[in-house]
């Protein structure tokens, strides 16, 4: 059985980070361990939020971790929420990797052209430097405009996301897969290649939820590490949240009922 360790907020409430990702990877039959980087009352989407910052508890986790010698076929990083815990995060592959772990970084920072409330570019900065340590990425374009210092458009072409991913090439060694991309009224994901982009398209549904990215993140993760490759792993990540959305109750304003897509998989 594959380990993953996945590091994230708990936001209490708000179907997102690893109250997804927990849930989600386990249903594959992944032994799913978590590194909790912060506890929020709710996540910050909703009007006010409470936030504890678990960076500190981090160096006894690990101490521990160590003394009984943990390691993990995976990582699996999304909302880190402060710059400190980056290093937190280079330590932990360091020092817990199993030969041959696999490093995944969702940058989660920002959409829509903005970043997360609470979030600066001296986080983006660091994100910068710490998907240098990544075998896969998975920015959106708002993250990957961000992470590449390229002015943002609301409205793009094929062009200016391949120019992404040619820009982010600079930056790391990891395969890039840039989600949320949006023309002509398709949504998809552009692939890195050796040599071209693969891109995978979708039929774009009219609404936009919160926490769907997150719940990208960890399908993908589970069907790469099950031995999909990334083209199966994001069609398949995909399609699930596209079901996710489908299946929300409408009133539903703060995530998706992702529970009612796993349940029907089973
Ligand atoms: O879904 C990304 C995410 C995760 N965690 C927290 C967030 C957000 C996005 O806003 O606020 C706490």
């Amino acid at each position: 059985m594959k380990r993953i360790l996945t590091m994230q907020d708990l936001s209490c409430v708000g179907q997102c980070s690893l109250t997804v990702a927990l849930p989600i990877l386990s249903a594959y039959g992944i032994e799913t361990c978590v590194l909790p980087t912060a506890v929020l009352s709710n996540h910050t989407m909703f009007k006010s939020w409470s936030y504890l910052d678990l960076t500190g508890e981090t160096e006894n986790i690990f101490r521990e971790w160590e003394n009984n010698g943990f390691k993990f076929d995976a990582f699996l990083l999304g909302y880190l929420g402060k710059k400190e815990l980056m290093t937190v995060a280079e330590s932990c592959f360091e020092k817990f990797s199993a030969d041959g772990a696999s490093v995944i970084i969702d940058p989660v920072f920002g959409d829509n052209g903005k970043l997360y409330g609470g979030f600066d570019l001296t986080y983006v900065a660091a994100m910068r430097k710490l998907i240098t340590k990544a075998d896969i990425i998975l920015p959106n374009v708002t993250e990957a405009c961000f992470l590449t210092e390229t002015e943002y458009k609301e409205v793009y072409d094929g062009a200016f996301v391949k120019n992404l991913i040619a820009k982010l090439k600079k930056l790391t060694k990891a395969k890039i897969i840039i989600t949320g991309v949006e023309i002509d009224g398709k949504i998809g994901e552009f692939i890195s290649g050796n040599t071209s982009e693969e891109i995978l398209w979708h039929t774009l549904l009219p609404v936009k939820k919160h926490g769907t990215g997150d719940i990208f993140a960890s399908v993908f993760t589970a069907n790469y590490l099950l031995g999909n490759g990334t083209h199966n792993s994001c069609d398949t990540a995909a399609n699930f949240v596209a079901d996710c959305i489908k299946n929300t109750d409408e009133g539903h304003f703060y995530g998706v009922e992702f529970e009612k897509i796993l349940k029907a998989r089973k």
